[in-house]
C-alpha cells in the first residue's frame, strides 16, 4: 500500500500504525535495462541507525532525514540487501522493534540530472514492514508491507538543482499490528517487579524469525517521460497454436503507438502485433512445461514492446522486453492440469532465510537452492509464507519450477485481524502481488493465506471477499489458501479451487507413534474430499531432525524419525494421488530461523537440508521418490534426459 504523508504517520505513536485506504495505481514492471532505460543498483553499504529512544521517535523529532545521518549521531555500516538483525554482535539490535534508519548518498550520472526527457525512478524491492522515504530531505513515498516493491518518481528532485548528488533516507518500522500482514501485537509488560519501565515485546503467530531491513535491492532506473508503465500477458492454446493476449499501459501521453514482437529462443520473430492491446498467434508453439514433464521444459519467448510517442519535446520511444511462457492452467474435480495434462506437485515449501543475511537476497544462495531443487527432482514450491524476490520467480520461469505464490497472510488468528480494516489491506496486498507477479508462467496458483483461524465466524465473509477479489484481478489462475482447520469447521474452504491442507501427524500429537499416520492421513483426505470434491494438496508435512542425530529405532529429532515419518505419509499419498491428491510439499526445504522458544533448537529443524544447504538423510529419500514420480509420468520419448 502506498501512502502519502510522513507527518501524519509520525504522530500516530511509536510503534503501531492504522490502515488507510489507497487505490493501487500504475504498473510494477521489473526494472530492466533496454535501449531506452538505464539501471543503477544501490546494493552495498548503507549508513544505519536504530532508534533506541524510549518512544522510538527521536528520528522524527530531530528530523534525521534533513541532513546526512552521521550528523545526528553515530551510524553503523549496514549491507543492503540484508536483514539488519544478524550481521552485528549486538543482541539488542537482533531483536529490535521500532524504527531503523538507512541512508545512502550517491552521485547520479550527469545526463540523468540534465536530461529533462528522462524519468528517474527510485525502486525499493522490499522493506520490512513500513517504510518512509526521503530524497535530499524531501518526503517522496511511504509504503506498508514488507515483501513487495514500491517506487517513487524522483525526477523533479534530482533535476532541480546544479547537484547531481542524491541522498536517500529510508526509515523502516518492523512493528506488526493486528491489521498488518502478517499480523502481530505489541504487549507492554507492566509488573515493575519483573520488567523495567516501558518494557514491551512483539508477539506473532507465525513460526519464522521476524527479520527486518532492506531485504532486496534498491534500484534507480530511468525511462523516458512517456513510457511503458505496465504489460499484462495471458496465454492460451488452441490445438497447436499458442495464443498470447497482451495489454500495454502507457503513461505520459495520450498520443502514442505500440508495436510488439514475439521472439522465440533463437531470436526469430514468430508473431507481431500493433496497438496497445491484442492477441498474437504462434503456430506450432513451444509450450512452457514444468521441469521433467517435457524434454524441453520452461520454453520462454520474449515479448519485445516498443512504444513511440509525439511529445512537446519531440518524438520519444520506450522499449521493454518481457519473457513469456505459453501455457494453460486448469482445475477439475480431481486434477490440476497444465497444458491439459495432469500435473502432480512434487516439491517443497521454502523460506527466504539464511545465516547472517537473514532474509536478504543473495544470488549464490538462490542458485544453490535451484540446483538442490533440480537435484531432488522437485517440480514445484510454495512461497511460504510471503511473496519471494522477483529474481526467484524469474529462475522458476527459466527452470520450469512451478510456484504457488503466497501472500504474507500468515498467522491471521485474532478476530480483529478479520475486520474490514484488515480485509481492505489484504485486498490491496493481493493487488500489489498480482501486479508484480502476474506475468510469470511459473506461477500457477495464488495462495491468499497460510493457516488462518478460518473457523472463526468472520472468516467466511473474509475469504469469500478476498478470493473473489483475487479471481477478479486474475481470472486466469486458481486461488487457494492453506488450511489446518478441521474440514467441518473451515469457513473459507468453500471458496478455494484446490484444498491445501497442512498436517503434522505423529509430530505435534501422538509423539513417537508413526504407526497412526496412515490411518489419520487417509481419514484427512477422505473427509475433505467427501465434503468438497476438489483436488487436494498436502501442502505441509514433516518432522524436525537435527543433522547427525541418529537413533534406531527412530526417536523424535533424529534423522531416522524424519525419514520414517515421511515414508508413512508417502504410503497414503501414493494411494490418494491415483484419486484426487495432486501434490505434496514437504515442510521444509531447509532449516530456518524462528523466535526463541523451548520447542525450537536454534530455529525450526524440519528442513531436509540444513540451513547451510547440506542434505539430511530425508533429502536422499525424497530425491529417490521425486525422480521415481517423474519417471512414472514421463512419456517414453523422453528417456534420454531422465536421470538413471
Ligand atoms: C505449520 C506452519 C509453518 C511452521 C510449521 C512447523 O505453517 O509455518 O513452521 O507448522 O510447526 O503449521 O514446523
Amino acid at each position: 500500500m502506498l501512502r502519502g504523508s510522513a507527518g501524519a504517520w509520525a504522530v500516530l505513536g511509536p510503534l503501531l500504525w492504522g490502515c488507510g485506504l489507497a487505490l493501487l495505481q500504475g504498473g510494477m514492471l521489473y526494472p530492466r535495462e533496454s535501449r531506452s532505460r538505464e539501471r543503477k543498483e544501490l546494493d552495498g553499504l548503507w549508513s544505519f541507525r536504530a532508534d533506541f529512544s524510549d518512544n522510538r521517535r527521536q528520528g522524527f523529532e530531530q528530523q534525521w532525514y534533513r541532513a546526512p545521518l552521521r550528523e545526528s549521531g553515530p551510524t553503523l555500516d549496514m549491507p543492503v540487501p540484508s536483514s539488519f538483525n544478524d550481521v552485528g554482535q549486538d543482541g539488542q539490535l537482533r531483536s529490535f522493534v521500532g524504527w531503523v534508519w538507512y541512508e545512502r548518498e550517491i552521485t547520479l550520472p550527469q545526463r540523468w540530472a540534465e536530461d529533462l526527457g528522462a524519468r528517474v525512478v527510485l525502486r525499493i524491492g522490499s522493506a520490512h514492514y513500513y517504510a518512509i522515504v526521503w530524497v535530499n530531505g524531501v518526503h517522496v513515498v511511504e509504503h506498508e508491507g514488507g515483501h513487495l516493491p514500491f517506487e517513487a518518481d524522483i525526477s523533479k528532485l534530482v533535476q532541480s538543482g546544479p547537484l547531481s548528488s542524491c541522498r536517500i533516507t529510508i526509515a523502516i518500522n518492523n512493528t506488526l499490528s493486528p491489521h498488518t500482514l502478517p499480523p502481530g501485537t505489541i504487549l507492554y509488560k507492566t509488573d515493575p517487579s519483573m520488567y523495567p519501565k516501558g518494557y514491551f515485546v512483539q508477539n506473532t503467530k507465525f513460526d519464522f524469525f521476524n527479520y527486518a531491513g532492506l531485504h532486496r535491492s534498491v534500484v534507480l532506473y530511468t525511462t523516458p517521460t512517456t513510457y511503458i508503465d505496465d504489460i499484462t500477458v495471458t496465454t492460451d492454446v488452441d490445438q497447436d497454436i499458442g495464443l498470447v493476449n497482451y495489454q500495454v499501459i502507457v503513461q505520459g501521453s495520450d498520443h502514442f503507438q505500440v508495436d510488439v514482437s514475439l521472439l522465440d529462443e533463437e531470436g526469430k520473430v514468430v508473431a507481431k502485433g500493433a496497438g496497445a492491446e491484442g492477441q498474437l498467434q504462434v503456430p506450432s508453439a513451444h509450450l512452457w512445461w514444468p521441469y521433467l514433464m517435457h524434454e524441453h521444459p520452461a520454453y520462454l519467448y520474449s515479448l519485445e514492446v516498443k512504444m513511440m510517442a509525439q511529445t512537446a519535446m519531440g518524438p520519444v520511444s520506450d522499449f521493454y522486453t518481457l519473457p513469456v511462457g505459453i501455457r494453460t492452467v486448469a482445475v477439475t474435480e480431481s486434477q490440476f492440469l497444465i497444458n491439459g495434462k495432469p500435473f502432480y506437485f512434487r516439491g517443497v515449501n521454502k523460506h527466504e532465510d539464511a545465516d547472517i543475511r537473514g532474509k536478504g537476497f543473495d544470488w549464490p544462495l538462490l542458485v544453490k537452492d535451484f540446483n538442490l531443487l533440480r537435484w531432488l527432482g522437485a517440480n514445484a514450491f510454495r512461497t511460504s509464507h510471503y511473496p519471494y524476490a522477483e529474481e526467484v520467480l524469474q529462475l522458476c520461469d527459466r527452470y520450469g519450477i512451478v510456484v504457488i505464490d503466497e501472500s504474507p497472510g500468515v498467522g491471521i488468528a485474532l478476530v480483529e485481524s478479520f475486520s474490514n480494516v484488515s480485509l481492505q489491506h489484504h485486498l490491496e496486498v493481493m493487488e500489489e502481488m498480482i501486479r508484480r507477479d502476474k506475468n510469470h508462467p511459473a506461477v500457477v496458483m495464488w495462495s491468499v493465506a497460510n493457516e488462518p483461524a478460518s473457523f472463526l465466524k468472520p472468516a467466511g465473509y473474509y475469504f469469500k471477499t478476498l478470493i473473489a477479489h483475487t479471481k477478479a484481478l486474475d481470472p486466469s489462475r486458481p486461488v487457494t489458501f492453506v488450511t489446518n482447520t478441521n474440514y467441518e469447521a473451515d469457513l473459507g474452504a468453500p471458496y478455494v479451487d484446490v484444498i491445501c491442507v497442512n498436517s503434522y501427524y505423529s509430530w505435534y500429537h501422538d509423539y513417537g507413534h508413526m504407526e497412526v499416520i496412515q490411518l489419520q492421513l487417509a481419514t484427512q483426505f477422505e473427509n475433505w474430499y467427501k465434503a468438497y470434491q476438489k483436488p487436494m494438496i498436502q501442502s505441509e508435512y514433516g518432522a524436525d531432525a537435527i543433522e547427525g542425530f541418529h537413533e534406531d529405532p527412530p526417536l523424535m529429532f533424529s534423522e531416522e524419525y524424519q525419514k520414517g515419518l515421511l515414508k508413512q505419509y508417502h504410503v497414503v499419498l501414493d494411494q490418494k494421488r491415483k484419486e484426487y491428491v495432486v501434490g505434496e510439499l514437504i515442510w521444509n526445504f531447509a532449516d530456518f530461523m524462528t523466535n526463541q522458544s523451548p520447542v525450537r533448537m536454534i530455529g525450526n529443524r524440519k528442513g531436509i537440508f540444513t540451513r547451510q544447504r547440506q542434505p539430511k538423510s530425508a533429502a536422499f529419500l525424497l530425491r529417490e521418490r521425486y525422480w521415481k514420480l517423474a519417471n512414472e509420468t514421463r512419456g517414453p520419448e523422453f528417456d534420454p534426459w531422465l536421470r538413471n
